[in-house]
């Protein structure tokens, strides 16, 4: 048994707090130390009880937390990982439904699947852990030890642009000369999920432009100007922003009332991808010109939720191009890093938050 270090949630006594434990790390396949692990909504959703999905492992009255993370390989048992190696483990472990015994527990169809530092698995907020290799992603490109961290909140937008490749496929979506270019796709929220989301249209081709009901702080708005995105503030940018309406709406907020809004701009056979989770959002109105305004249109509305090993390897992969495009101006992205003592984090969205990770010395 070696004692140590881990964030943990959904004790008896509530709250987040560190914690020092006692782990069996005598007997694992591959062995790993976490260099960065991020903090999201989800996180938060947890410790403050709005996600209801959450739970702990069984026969533990706590839950590690911990699912976006980049590591370093420790020790390895087989060929596939040596010591020193970068990795991001996979947050979802399949049950036993058919999505998730082929590899695609992102769709479990039983709801019997795990996730580490969600449901019913402990997450990565822990000094050493073990995993094994099916669960692994090498990141090949070593520059790549801080911005990895996103590799896990980027194969969520991968797998989302899956959704969209299919669904959009029911009319035709693209212009006359075969691309998107020309399209425009709103991004509800301008979080960590908003921003590679709008940086992911913009990759595709797509004119993409991050919403929100407030301004940004001068510092959030250099970060996105340098990587060359648009922002609005919708509250107050008039409406001619909008003019040609929307091609694909993405929503990171989870806010009806303000999905409903921007639905009411989607132009025919659009896409409304629904991805932000707020159980404690206000309802919204939603009424039968609304319903009519859909079904005229061919709108088609999907949510997407988790992502699949192949999307992990895209997001390595994208995220080394744009570190090689921007360099510093990615890494700016991490907005802030924190000790794991400093469990302040878990409570609200820092003050000029894009990403948040816990430093793992
Ligand atoms: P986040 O950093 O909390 O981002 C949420 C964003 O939505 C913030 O920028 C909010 O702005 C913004 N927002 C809230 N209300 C509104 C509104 N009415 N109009 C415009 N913007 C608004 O969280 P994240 O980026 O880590 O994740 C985004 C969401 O996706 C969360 O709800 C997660 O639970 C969910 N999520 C889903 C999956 C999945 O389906 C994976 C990861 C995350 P402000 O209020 O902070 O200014 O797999
Ligand atoms: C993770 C997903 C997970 C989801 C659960 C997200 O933060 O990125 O992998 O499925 O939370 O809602
Ligand atoms: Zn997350």
């Amino acid at each position: 048994m070696t004692k140590i270090k881990a964030v943990i949630t959904n004790a008896p006594d509530g709250g987040v707090s560190v914690k020092t434990i006692d782990a069996e790390r005598s007997n694992y396949k591959v062995l790993l130390s976490p260099i960065y692990t991020g903090v999201c909504g989800t996180d938060r959703g947890i410790v403050s009880s709005s996600l209801k999905f959450a739970y702990n492992p069984e026969g533990y009255d706590y839950l590690i937390l911990g699912h976006e993370s980049i590591c370093e390989v420790l020790d390895s048992k087989v060929p596939e990982f040596k010591a020193g190696d970068l990795v991001v483990p996979v947050v979802r472990r399949p049950g036993d439904c058919v999505n998730c015994r082929i590899g695609r527990q992102d769709n479990c169809s039983d709801g019997k699947k795990h996730e580490a530092g969600i449901t019913g698995m402990h997450g990565f907020m822990q000094q050493t852990f073990a995993d094994d290799p099916e669960f692994l992603v090498k990141v090949e490109d070593k520059s790549l030890k801080e911005v990895g961290v996103l590799t896990e909140p980027l194969k969520n937008v991968l797998k989302a642009f899956e959704v969209f490749d299919t669904v959009s496929k029911r009319a035709v979506f693209h212009g006359k000369d075969s691309t998107v270019l020309g399209k425009n796709v709103v991004v509800i929220g301008t979080g960590c999920e908003a921003f590679l989301y709008t940086m992911m249209s913009r990759e595709l081709s797509f004119n993409a432009l991050m919403v929100n009901r407030h301004p940004l702080s001068e510092k959030i708005m250099k970060i996105f100007g340098d990587l060359g995105l648009r922002f609005v503030n919708y509250a107050e940018e008039p409406e001619s922003q909008f003019s040609a309406g929307i091609d694909l709406l993405i929503d990171t907020s989870g806010d009806p009332t303000t999905v409903f809004n921007f639905l009411r701009k989607v132009n025919y056979n659009g896409v409304v991808i629904l991805f932000g989770t707020n159980g404690k959002a206000p309802p919204g109105a939603f009424t039968g010109a609304d319903i009519d305004y859909i079904v005229e249109r061919n709108i088609t509305i999907a949510g997407t939720v988790d992502a699949a090993k192949k999307h992990y390897i895209q997001a390595t992969e994208y995220l080394t191009k744009w570190h090689a495009l921007y360099g510093e101006k990615l890494e700016n992205v991490i907005t802030e890093k924190f000790p794991p003592e400093n469990t302040a984090i878990f409570t609200s969205r820092q003050k000029d938050e894009i990403k948040s990770v816990i430093e793992w010395k």
